[in-house]
């Protein structure tokens, strides 16, 4: 038996029959939303932002991701990123990933939505994603638009070949504007959804977490899973608390096709 089942063999017999019955209602829908945060990359060992205390590594998130902290100090914002990239290369999706995967070939429109920079939810098999903050693997100049995909981690924040200006990663800190195609799609699909799920978010950073309130507004059901409750969980229909990897996987195997 896996890991994953003994997980889902834990889950209390209420969590079971109400995984049942979403599942089912998710398998009516046919325009389903999906946000997802840090805590669906939780189980493959990625760190979030806000648990333990809000310290990653000893860096605030709030210190080292604005472009005012990389101007002050372009290279220990750069070392916080390239400390994740290195993280990173030794990360794989876990079946949440997975779970949304599959979810996307059952759904006859089915969108996803991630807050993540990490490439996990696209290493899954989620191609047509909307990434709402970007790519870390995205190595970006401000100054004159020079970018590439980096190819391999390097420890000293590097300099543009173009205008010789310091090259940054290519995600949205705070104050910086949201890639403007994809937040219009995600605002559309989200307001346009029958059902909307949000996973491990903290559902604190805008405009993403806005997102979900604006589909409930729009009449989506929302389901919220996480492992603790969240500004959101006031006004979500079901608030699954647990794992998303066991919750999502559940959820696809009580799809009624599946
Ligand atoms: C599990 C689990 C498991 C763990 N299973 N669950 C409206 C109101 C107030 C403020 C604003 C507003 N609109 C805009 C703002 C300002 C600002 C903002 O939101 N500030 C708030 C913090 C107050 N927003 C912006 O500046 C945005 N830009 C913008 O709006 O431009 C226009 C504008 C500018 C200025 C003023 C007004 C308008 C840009 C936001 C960019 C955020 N960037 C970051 C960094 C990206 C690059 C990087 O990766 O380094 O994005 S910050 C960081 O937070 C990252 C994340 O994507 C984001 C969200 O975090 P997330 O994913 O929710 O992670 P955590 O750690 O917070 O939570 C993890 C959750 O998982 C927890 O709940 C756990 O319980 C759970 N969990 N394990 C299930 N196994
Ligand atoms: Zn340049």
């Amino acid at each position: 038996m896996s890991a994953f089942v003994v997980e889902y063999a834990r889950m209390s017999d209420n969590l079971i029959q109400r995984i049942e019955r979403i599942g089912q209602q998710l398998a009516k829908a046919t325009r389903i939303a999906c946000l997802t945060g840090a805590g669906i990359s939780a189980e493959s060992g990625v760190a979030t932002f806000r648990d333990a205390n809000g310290l990653w590594n000893g860096f605030r998130i709030e210190e080292v991701a604005t472009p005012e902290a990389f101007t002050q100090d372009p290279q220990r914002v750069w070392s916080f990123y390239a400390a994740r990239r290195q993280a990173l290369l030794a990360a794989r999706p876990n079946p949440g990933h997975h779970a949304l995967a599959r979810m996307k070939q059952l759904c006859p429109e089915f969108t996803l939505i991630t807050q993540n920079v990490d490439g996990l939810h696209q290493q899954a098999g989620s191609h047509d994603l909307i990434c709402l903050h970007g790519d870390i693997w995205i190595d970006r100049c401000n100054a004159c638009g020079w970018q590439r995909r980096a190819q391999q981690v390097v420890e000293t924040v590097p300099t543009c070949p173009a205008c010789s200006r310091h090259v940054r990663p290519g995600v949205v800190w705070f104050g910086e504007i949201l890639p403007q195609d994809a937040l219009e799609r995600a605002i559309q699909k989200c307001c346009s959804a029958q059902i909307m799920l949000v996973v491990g978010t903290s559902s604190l950073v805008h405009p993403a977490a806005s997102l979900a309130t604006w589909a409930r507004q729009a009449g989506a059901a929302l389901i919220e899973i996480n492992l603790e409750p969240t500004p959101l969980t006031d006004i979500a229909d079901e608030s699954l608390q647990g794992s998303a990897s066991n919750i999502l996987s559940a959820l696809v195997d009580s799809w009624p096709q599946t």
